[in-house]
């Protein structure tokens, strides 16, 4: 026993030191990613307790002093004494790598969620210090633990009463996290209403007491309680759109242990598909078998169905882009064992899923439209127009895909292309009008820096149907430019040209909307171009600030606020304010914006995918009233991350 004992201890301290000297290993990133994950971390077993029906309730809360409390309402974690090692159950789900909630046989979980699964064992040896109490038995259970290590035994007193749970407190462990350890409200926000969403009946309460800290700061709460699951998710996301019909088709459904849950509504003023994807409460950004199968069954349902209602000519078929047309939809899946493939991880692999979604789909979607023809039938004509649109679009295309392919060195005439053809160090700045287009030209790097100037503002392509988009010349030139596909068709990395697409714009409100323009399209062009991390935004200085011989670039009005109040009293100096990039000096242009030895980029990501999809609605589609509202609220939902490349 002595012996298995110190074996046992020393392979904790390995762990644990392994953790704190690998973390990417274990949380993907040292950056904000990886540190929001460990809330996720935490937050996932209580999502997981509450799965199995035992919790109903999950607090999470931002303290003053930097750490994050979350407390459920669970069973709480077992506290028993481990006969051979003498350590609490506790102790080793919060100390042995591997020892999540998965470990108990009986009481284990069928399903645990978590992107790396990686246990709380890992948020433990990433914090400064953790302090976990468990109410259970009628006893009240605390320990401390600092970088990983237990700082004496479990404590154990009188007076739970009936009360049940676990609450983890955790303060981030500064010197591991690169980006600092400040959590980002929206970002912690977003996740923790897509999980109440996606658990349909747990409560989660968010409170944000940090700004208690500074003198007449107030405390920020949320709380997303869901009875209605994917249904109300399907509905927020619509919020802003006009339903085709009024009840949203769910579907709910188990076989061989894998649970489906779907939900799906047709918007009549919306030309896109946004489905999404869950598996185990992650998001399958890069989709999977799940989806895959939903859109076999959603292509075949309404088909048979089309024809069976004499909608359909002879052996025309709507394809499934027509059907998805407009369709907003969530599908969460729960696999007893994930498998997740890809760069990113985040695509479900599992094949049995797809023949289980697409029968459960099948047979439920079928009944519920051979009851409700009027629905059926408003689906179908919303799909036989998309489809007659395509037919328009196809010639329209073939335009361009011969044009391509006849002239496929003819690049457009106003790019100006770099020497390289190596695409993976290739840029293309996307710049507004001729004279900042003749300013980046001149002052690039011509080796991997291209040129493409735009004349002014693009197309809107949240308004315009297929047809008309590659008839655009703007457009025409950034396909081509580009190496882009077809619209809506699988992205196709390889064909890119260039790995960094910058779009470099004014600082000022038409640069703005020109910005705007351009990353809706290519949001609904080729999303995957957006979610793998290929567009990003150039940021020019606003102003230069010269005093005697020593010169300044700001920025922003804070930047430059700060530097002239540095200056002493009387001190001489002359601000110069950009009003566009056509005004700089190509050496000034590369100095600040195009110099990646010197400039600032921001990579365009999607966080939330669902918010993303309804900015895009609001800021680009027909409805003034919720534009004008969002604008006033919200500003940008889209996260720029700065990167310094
Ligand atoms: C292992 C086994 C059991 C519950 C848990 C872990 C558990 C872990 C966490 C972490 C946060 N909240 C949690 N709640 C529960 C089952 C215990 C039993 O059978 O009573």
């Amino acid at each position: 026993m002595t012996n298995n004992y110190g074996a046992e201890q020393i392979q904790v301290l390995e762990g644990i030191e392994h953790v704190r000297k690998r973390p990417g290993m274990y949380i993907g990133s040292t950056g904000p990613r990886g540190l929001h994950h460990l809330v996720y971390e935490v937050v996932d077993n209580s999502v997981d307790e509450a799965l199995a029906g035992y919790c109903k309730n999950i607090d999470v809360t931002l303290n003053e002093d930097g750490s994050v409390t979350v407390v459920d309402d669970g069973r709480g974690i077992p506290t028993d004494i481990h006969p051979r090692t003498g350590k609490s159950a506790l102790e080793t789900v919060l100390t042995k790598l591997g020892a999540g909630g998965k470990f108990g046989e009986g009481g284990g979980y069928k399903v645990s969620g978590g992107l790396h699964g990686v246990g709380i064992s890992v948020v433990n040896a990433l914090s400064q210090w953790v302090e976990v109490t468990v109410w259970r038995d009628g006893k009240i259970h605390t320990q401390r633990f600092e970088r990983g290590i237990p700082q004496g035994d479990l404590q154990m007193k009188p007076g739970a009463g009936d009360r049940t749970g676990t609450s983890v407190t955790f303060l981030p462990d500064s010197t591991i996290f690169t980006g600092g350890i400040e959590f980002d409200y929206a970002t912690l926000a977003g996740r923790l209403r897509e999980l109440a969403f996606l658990n349909g009946g747990v409560r989660i309460a968010f409170l944000d007491n940090r700004a208690k800290a500074t003198e007449g700061g107030e405390a920020h709460s949320e709380t997303y309680f869901y009875e209605g699951g994917i249904r109300e998710y399907v509905t927020y996301m619509n919020r802003e759109k006009n339903a085709l019909h009024e009840e949203i088709i769910y579907v709910q459904g188990e076989r061989n242990n894998v649970q489906v849950e779907v939900a799906l509504q047709w918007s009549a003023d919306a030309y896109t598909d946004n489905l999404l994807g869950f598996a185990n409460n992650i998001r399958t950004i890069d989709g999977g078998t799940h989806l895959e199968g939903l859109k076999t069954v959603l292509t075949r349902t309404l088909n048979s169905l089309a024809r069976k209602r004499n909608k359909l000519r002879d052996d025309d078929k709507l394809a499934g882009e027509n059907i998805r047309e407009g369709l907003t939809g969530v599908i969460s899946v729960k696999v007893p064992d994930p498998e997740f493939e890809g760069q990113t991880k985040t695509k479900l692999g599992n094949t049995e899923v797809r023949g289980i979604v697409d029968s459960l789909v099948g047979e439920v979607l079928t009944e519920y439209l051979e009851f409700r023809p009027g629905v059926a039938d408003a689906i179908i004509e919303k799909a036989l127009e998309a489809f007659r649109a395509a037919e328009a679009a196809r010639k329209a295309r073939e335009l361009v895909r011969r044009k391509s392919v006849l002239e496929s060195s003819t690049l457009p005439g106003k790019l100006a292309d770099c020497s390289t053809r190596d695409p993976s160090e290739s840029e293309i700045f996307i710049v507004e009008g001729d004279s900042a287009g003749g300013s980046a030209k001149q002052g690039r790097d011509r080796r991997f820096q291209a040129i493409l100037p735009l004349r002014g503002k693009i197309l809107n392509i949240e308004k315009t149907d297929d047809a008309k988009i590659y008839k655009n010349t703007e457009i025409q030139a950034l396909i081509t430019a580009l190496g882009l596909g077809i619209k809506g068709e699988e992205f196709e990395a390889s064909q890119l040209r260039y790995h960094r697409i910058v779009i470099m714009t004014d600082a000022d409100v038409d640069g703005a909307h020109i910005r705007t323009l351009l990353l809706t399209f290519f949001y609904r062009y080729q999303r995957a171009m957006v979610d793998q991390g290929f567009v990003y935004i150039a940021c020019p200085p606003l102003y230069k600030i010269e005093r005697g011989r020593n010169h300044y670039y700001c920025y922003s009005d804070r930047e430059r606020d700060q530097i002239t109040s540095g200056f002493p009293e009387n001190a001489k100096y002359e601000i110069q304010r950009f009003k566009g990039l056509g005004e700089m000096m190509p050496q000034q242009l590369w100095d600040t914006t195009m110099n990646p030895e010197t400039r600032t980029l921001k990579r365009v990501e999607i966080e939330d995918a669902a918010e993303a999809d309804r900015t895009f609605t609001v800021l680009m589609g027909d409805r003034v009233a919720p534009r004008r509202e969002f604008i006033e609220t919200h500003g940008s939902k889209l996260n720029l991350t700065d990167l310094d490349i």
